[in-house]
């Protein structure tokens, strides 16, 4: 018997139940589905021990049914727990959510131009250039050609690429109480708002956000009919896009663009953090009904007038 082993596989009596379980002790559960090899479905939770079984089942369902029943005898699921230290816990709130009334696609790029005006003045010398060289890292996303992307990239405050180990970021370790996530429902719902995407997206905006390091992300599914999109950023909240991008579209991708440039130890810092540094959501925030592209421009200037970030010199 190893000194991790409770002997109960080897016929010995369980100990006493109440001496094992600690309800207080979170774990993480992650599931990442492919089907021959091509990323299909992935999802995570943080839950008590008492939770887990239903969360790693809840999870098992989502990625074995993912592809459409032809292809499931080629479904490989990966399923990993961890416990989650409680010192390293970190108790969140959701972003506050607003939404851009917009029916194509060229009203919202017409706003997330102005936005990014508006929104970079805080944190660019350059806002102009930093502005045009996001809109072009928005349209390499989706060139015909463009393939889905693995992780986020990020941006220094002018706009341009900062080269990662990887090939990208992806934020994880995330989970949210059963109350705040059904309150959240029950308001996503009431504004008209279904599915699982928005949740889960509302969830990693918010811990990436939380960051201070990055100023806003921006991300684009690339889930060729789902053309909702999303801006979030300091002081503004969670900003929806409908028509981000055409339906029909394979491209997609995630930008966290930084208020200051790293150094090395600092972007390996971010890095870990979004990657390994659990959150757990705990309080909801307002959704905001949509609101038409001037009025909500001038939402969010008020918004950032009244927190104006000091300007960081890269
Ligand atoms: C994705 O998971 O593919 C991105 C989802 C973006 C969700 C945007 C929203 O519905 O608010």
């Amino acid at each position: 018997m190893t000194e991790f082993d409770n002997g109960t596989d080897q016929g010995l009596p369980s100990p006493d139940p109440a001496e094992e379980e600690n309800p207080k002790t979170l774990y993480n559960i992650r599931m990442r589905a492919s089907v021959n090899g091509k990323h299909c479905s992935g999802g995570e939770e943080i839950l008590a021990e008492k939770d887990l079984e239903d969360g790693v089942a809840r999870l098992f369902k989502r990625g074995f049914e993912s592809p459409s029943p032809h292809f499931r005898k080629d479904v490989s699921i990966s399923i990993r727990v961890e416990g989650v230290a409680p010192e390293k816990l970190r108790r969140s709130a959701l972003l506050p959510v607003r939404q851009l009334d917009s029916d194509d696609d060229q009203t919202t790029r017409s706003f997330i131009r102005s936005f990014l005006h508006l929104s970079l003045r805080q944190i660019s010398v350059d806002h102009e250039k930093a502005t045009q060289n996001i809109l072009d890292c928005i349209d390499s996303f989706l060139r015909p050609e463009a393939a889905a992307m693995w992780g986020a990239i990020i941006l220094s405050p002018s706009g341009e690429k900062i080269p990662l180990p990887d090939d990208g970021v992806r934020t994880t370790h995330i989970g949210i109480e059963s109350q705040t996530r059904n309150d959240l429902l029950t308001s996503a719902r009431s504004n008209g708002i279904s599915g699982r995407r928005f949740p889960e997206a509302l969830m990693l905006a918010s811990k990436v956000l939380a960051q201070r390091q990055v100023h806003l992300e921006l991300c684009i599914s690339d889930d060729p009919t789902y053309t909702t999109g999303y801006i979030a950023g300091k002081n503004i909240g969670y900003i929806r896009l409908p028509h981000i991008k055409r339906s029909g579209m394979t491209g997609g991708g995630r930008i966290y663009l930084l208020n200051k440039s790293p150094d090395e130890e600092e972007l390996a810092a971010l890095i870990t953090e979004l990657k390994e540094s659990p959150f757990l959501f705990e309080k909801t925030a307002p959704i905001s009904p949509p609101q038409k592209l001037t009025d909500l421009l001038l939402t969010c200037k008020q918004e950032l007038e009244c927190h104006p970030i000091p300007s960081s010199p890269e």
